[in-house]
């Protein structure tokens, strides 16, 4: 692919707490490594073509990664203007990132486009041992009990095919056993069914292991692609999508 053209520029946004991936996940997208990185001051940015959809769209995403420390929120939120995507950034394994969500996703809708397509990411999932689940005792013609919200907690989806055994009743799996890994925090189904809830999108991710992460940002420009062809964007065409595929050509920017 001629890393020079494009057929639509998408200017993304990254939001979440502190520490909770984000950098991360920007330097998996443009460098396909895992490092060390440094708390985000402001803002950084880095870029990638992607190739999106059946058709191959090639398309060119601009990520501002932003810093989750409270005291740059107000520097942070005037680079979501005009932004046609985000990730919205959490950490499996820390519940009080997964809380703040909601209040991320406010400041997205109060700042960016109101049609911006925003995924709900769930980073870390390197870290997460795989806990059978406790089977409930049920009796034979007993209604199955719904799982209670302890329960949502203590996933037990497999992630990304990080193991591949079966559950099972008793003794904790071998897995758990790694001292270097961590009981989730908020389950698979809890993170898929508030993105449901709110409209967003959902994928699970590892920065580390570059689990999803391509996924993440083609998905979202999936949807701002189906968006605009079905013209649910602002006519006056918001900053964060180039819309016109004459346009597309060698270098440059938007
Ligand atoms: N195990 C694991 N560690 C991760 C992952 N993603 C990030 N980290 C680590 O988490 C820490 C914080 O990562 P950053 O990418 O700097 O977090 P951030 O969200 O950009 O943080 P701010 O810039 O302060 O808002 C670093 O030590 C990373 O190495 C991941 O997927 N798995
Ligand atoms: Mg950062």
């Amino acid at each position: 692919m001629d890393p020079m053209t494009w057929d639509y520029i998408l200017k993304y946004v990254i939001v979440g707490d502190s520490a909770v991936g984000k950098s991360s996940l920007l330097v998996r997208l443009t460098d396909d490594r895992f490092g060390d990185t440094e708390p985000t001051l402001g803002v950084e940015f880095g870029s990638r073509i992607l190739q999106v959809g059946e058709d191959g769209r090639k398309v060119k995403v601009q990520c501002w990664d932003t810093a989750g420390t409270e005291s740059f929120r107000s520097i942070t939120r005037s680079y979501f203007r005009g932004a046609a995507g985000a990730l919205l950034v959490y950490d499996v394994t820390r519940r009080d990132s997964f809380e703040h969500v909601t209040s991320w996703l406010d400041d997205l809708r109060a700042h960016a486009d109101e049609n911006v397509s925003v995924i709900l990411v769930a980073n870390k999932t390197d870290l997460c041992y795989i806990t059978p689940p406790p089977l409930p005792d049920i009796q034979y013609g007993q209604a199955v009990p719904m799982p209670r919200s302890s329960d949502l907690a203590d996933d037990t989806s497999p992630v990304n095919g990080s193991s591949s055994q079966s559950p099972t009743t008793g003794s904790d799996p071998p897995a758990s056993k790694d001292p270097n890994l961590k009981p989730r925090a908020v389950s698979t189904l809890e993170g898929a069914l508030f993105a449901k809830q709110h409209g967003l999108l959902y994928v699970e991710t590892s920065a580390k292991e570059g689990w999803g992460v391509v996924d993440a940002f083609e998905w979202t420009a999936r949807e701002v692609l189906r968006r605009v062809q079905k013209s649910e964007l602002d006519k006056r065409r918001p900053g964060g999508v180039k819309l016109d595929e004459r346009q597309a050509k060698k270098g440059g920017c938007c």
